[in-house]
């Protein structure tokens, strides 16, 4: 087994992944990624498209900002559709001062491989069978395979990056470890298709049939979701019925009419709330998925991801100045704080704008009373603005 070293191991390509690497490249602190799958399938996967502004300077900061800059679409506010009647939800009318992006995750994913790849450290792709030794200790270790041969890294920190299906969380004791979880009755059907938005701003439709999202990627790119319970399969949802089934949900009064074409992308994802507790354990640390997903209702989880990349960054930094490890020691405390406040913005969301097939006349009414709330309530749109914007960094 050839055996190397480094500072810290980041395990997973994603955006939490990438984004470290990038940030401790900066600050002069070693690193190398590893990524099970290849190159073109991190490259190819579809998933978030709203960005806090937050989420915006970190890309800034770690000098990857600027195809998004000329690509990216900017946001002063977001619509809902209750029963086909608008409501906008417009930021500056409400006082809060800050946007969204619209720049989707795929690209942004794309931005940070290529500054990898043009610093010299492109990460290790296709690194199988990772496994995390000695965390407890002062100098842990990763194994992989690579290329069919056996490798080791030593280093002095593991940061898992891995996601909700990776290694890194089973690594912190069974003992230790909370989990907290809700799992929806529902999943979202998304298509990616090639006609331009029918509104502005991005749409968030409550209907008695269900949930519908009208999201964008660009001016002539469209990413829509309807909600379809948990176990519908794709096969069953030919381009004319999803079209149909969207333009019920979302009604008559966007600022265009519905375009409509065939998808170039089409995909399940199952809604689920959940949080690994502690996101620390000795020499591991966990960012983004690995710890915590959120339903994709409140566009949090890139935002939580890159929220916690930022607190994690600092701490190493920290660190390697001058050998403090109070930020090390706050990291898992500082990002849960950050991490239950979106958890409770998406809950919340998906909660009121989904339909739930069980629930009682009782619950219904109560979600029909606080969609209204909402439509007459400066407060509660101002509250629903700053949560989805993000919220000011504690
Ligand atoms: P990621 O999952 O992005 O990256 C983890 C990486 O680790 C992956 O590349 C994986 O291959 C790698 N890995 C896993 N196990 C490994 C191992 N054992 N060894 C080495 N590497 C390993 N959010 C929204 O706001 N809007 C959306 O529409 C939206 N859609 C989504 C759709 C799907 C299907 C999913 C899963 C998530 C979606 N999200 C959405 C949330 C999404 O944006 C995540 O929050 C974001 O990808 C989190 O980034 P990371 O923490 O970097 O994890
Ligand atoms: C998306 O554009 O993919 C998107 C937008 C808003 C969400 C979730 C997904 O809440």
């Amino acid at each position: 087994m050839s055996a190397d070293g480094t500072q810290i191991v980041i395990i997973g390509a994603g955006p939490a992944g990438l984004l470290l690497s990038q940030l401790l490249h900066q600050a002069g602190i070693e690193n190398v990624v590893l990524e099970q799958r290849s190159r073109a399938h991190v490259e190819g996967r579809i998933r978030a498209g709203v960005l806090e502004q937050g989420t915006v300077e970190m890309l800034e900061c770690a000098g990857v900002a600027s195809r998004l800059h000329r690509e990216g679409l900017i946001h002063r506010g977001v619509t809902l559709a209750i029963e086909g009647a608008l409501l906008e939800i417009d930021f500056d009318k409400l006082g809060v001062a800050a946007n969204v992006t619209i720049y989707g995750q795929t690209e942004i994913v794309k931005d940070l491989i290529e500054a990898a790849a043009a610093r010299g450290q492109p990460p290790v792709f296709e690194a199988t069978e990772v496994a995390i030794h000695d965390i407890e200790s002062e100098r842990p270790f990763v194994t992989y395979m690579k290329d069919g041969a056996p490798k080791r890294l030593d280093c002095e920190f593991v940061a898992g990056c891995d996601g909700q299906h990776g290694v890194s969380h089973t690594c912190i004791p069974a003992d230790l470890r909370r989990h907290f979880e809700r799992v929806y009755p529902f999943g979202w059907l998304g298509i990616m298709a090639d006609v331009p938005p029918c509104h502005d701003e991005i749409v968030y439709a409550s209907h008695e049939r269900g949930f519908a999202l009208a999201s964008m990627r660009s001016l002539t790119r469209s990413r829509c979701y309807i909600q379809v319970p948990v176990d519908e399969k794709i096969e069953d949802w030919p381009d004319e019925r999803f079209w149909h089934e969207f333009a019920t949900r979302l009604g008559p009064n966007t600022q265009r009419p519905l375009a409509t074409a065939p998808s170039i992308e089409k995909s399940i994802a199952p809604l689920r709330s959940s949080v690994t507790e502690p996101m620390r354990h000795g020499r591991l640390f966990l960012a983004g998925d690995a710890a915590h997903i959120v339903p994709p209702t409140g566009a949090k989880g890139l935002n939580l991801a890159v929220s916690d990349i930022r607190f994690l960054s600092e701490a190493f930094i920290a660190f390697y100045r001058d050998g403090g490890t109070a930020a090390l020691d706050g990291y898992s405390r500082k990002a849960l704080l950050r991490v239950w406040k979106a958890e409770r913005f998406s809950w919340w969301l998906t909660t009121l704008l989904h339909r739930f097939p069980d629930a009682d006349p009782f619950t219904r009414k109560m979600q029909m009373a606080e969609l209204d709330y909402l439509r007459q309530s400066r407060a509660a749109q101002t509250a629903l603005a700053e949560n989805y914007v993000g919220l000011a960094l504690d």
